[in-house]
């Protein structure tokens, strides 16, 4: 179970942030700090989950609403190509542990994964 997190309170609206895509178990805002032309975070409301692979096991069909608004944001925002990236664990760089997805789209100069 993950602890209450900054984006906990982003989910619940504590902490206001432009919300760019949502539906009734996730939200999309952008990143504080994009690697992209557009960087955009998919989080679920809940938090239940502290990465995918928790997520993935726990409710495949929030992972897949997940996805599903990464390609809308995608659509919006770019031209609807886009690289989603999940960082599972600490040593990888995850820093926020309430599971979410970067969505990077628009020209991608660089091949960093964040
Ligand atoms: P990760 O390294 O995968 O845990 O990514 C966390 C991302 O969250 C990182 O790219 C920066 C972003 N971030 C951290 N705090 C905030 C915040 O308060 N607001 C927004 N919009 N993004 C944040």
């Amino acid at each position: 179970m993950a602890q209450d997190t900054i984006f906990g309170k982003i989910a619940s609206g504590e902490i206001p942030v432009e919300i760019l895509a949502e539906t009734d178990r996730v939200i999309a805002f952008p990143d504080i700090a994009p690697q992209a032309p557009v960087h955009v975070l998919v989080i679920p409301k809940t938090s239940a989950y502290e990465n995918v692979t928790e997520l993935a096991a726990g409710d495949p069909e929030l992972l897949a609403e997940m996805v599903a608004v990464a390609k809308q944001v995608a659509e919006e925002h770019a031209n609807g190509d886009f690289r989603l990236l999940f960082n599972n664990g600490r040593s990888v760089g995850q820093t926020v542990f309430h599971v979410h997805a970067h969505v990077l789209a628009g020209a991608l100069e660089e091949r960093s994964l964040v």
